[in-house]
């Protein structure tokens, strides 16, 4: 075995490279239920993309003690005044924490406790956010142009998405005069 090799996956700053990297696509399509305004939706060309996940599992899902890393772009815009966003989940493995940061572009990263708190952090290129256990997060793009963040989650983590799509976060970020604000 040689014992100096190349790594398997590059971070060029903005994408994930490598053989090992699985590329997911969320179209508007897949975001439905997600938006306020039904009107503003049924106008939208469902299969536009909304966002894309580059992701690099080194072990398999479910493995405790293991690390997930991805990179997710969303796409600018509004649907009706909400901005373009992630699904958004909790954790199966519901005290499982995650790291986001912000790559590129500018946004809000929305967090929901057990009690239905919602807070949100500002994104920008460098900010780093931590979500702790018990906590639903989901991203918008406020911005002109693409969001890019990073994530890093542990590989038992799991997504659920259930919760989300059934109760939604409790509050929305809506685009008023311009500016987001939490409603
Ligand atoms: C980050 C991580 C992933 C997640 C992705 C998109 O990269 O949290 O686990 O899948 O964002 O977010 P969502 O799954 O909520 O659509
Ligand atoms: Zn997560």
């Amino acid at each position: 075995m040689e014992t100096i090799t190349h790594p398997k996956v590059i971070f060029s700053g903005t994408t994930l490279i490598g053989k090992p990297v699985e590329k997911l696509t969320r179209t508007i399509g897949d975001l439905k239920g997600l938006f306020a305004d039904q009107n503003a939706f049924e106008e939208q060309d469902t299969n536009q993309i909304a966002y894309e996940v580059e992701s690099y599992f080194p072990v398999p899902e479910g493995t405790e003690g293991g690390l997930f890393f991805g990179i997710t772009h969303i796409q600018p815009g509004t649907i009706g005044n909400e901005y373009m966003m992630t699904k958004g989940h909790s954790h199966v493995f519901e005290n499982r924490a995650e790291f986001y940061w912000c790559i590129e572009g500018e946004g809000m990263m929305l967090f929901m406790d057990k009690d239905r708190n919602v807070w949100a952090e500002k994104m920008f290129p460098g900010s780093l956010h931590y979500i702790q256990g018990l906590t639903a997060h989901r991203v918008a793009n406020t911005g002109e142009s693409v969001l890019s963040f990073g994530a890093c989650w542990p590989s038992d983590a799991s997504h659920n998405y259930d919760l989300i799509a059934k109760n939604g976060f409790s509050k929305r970020l809506l685009k008023v005069n311009g500016e987001p604000q939490l409603v």
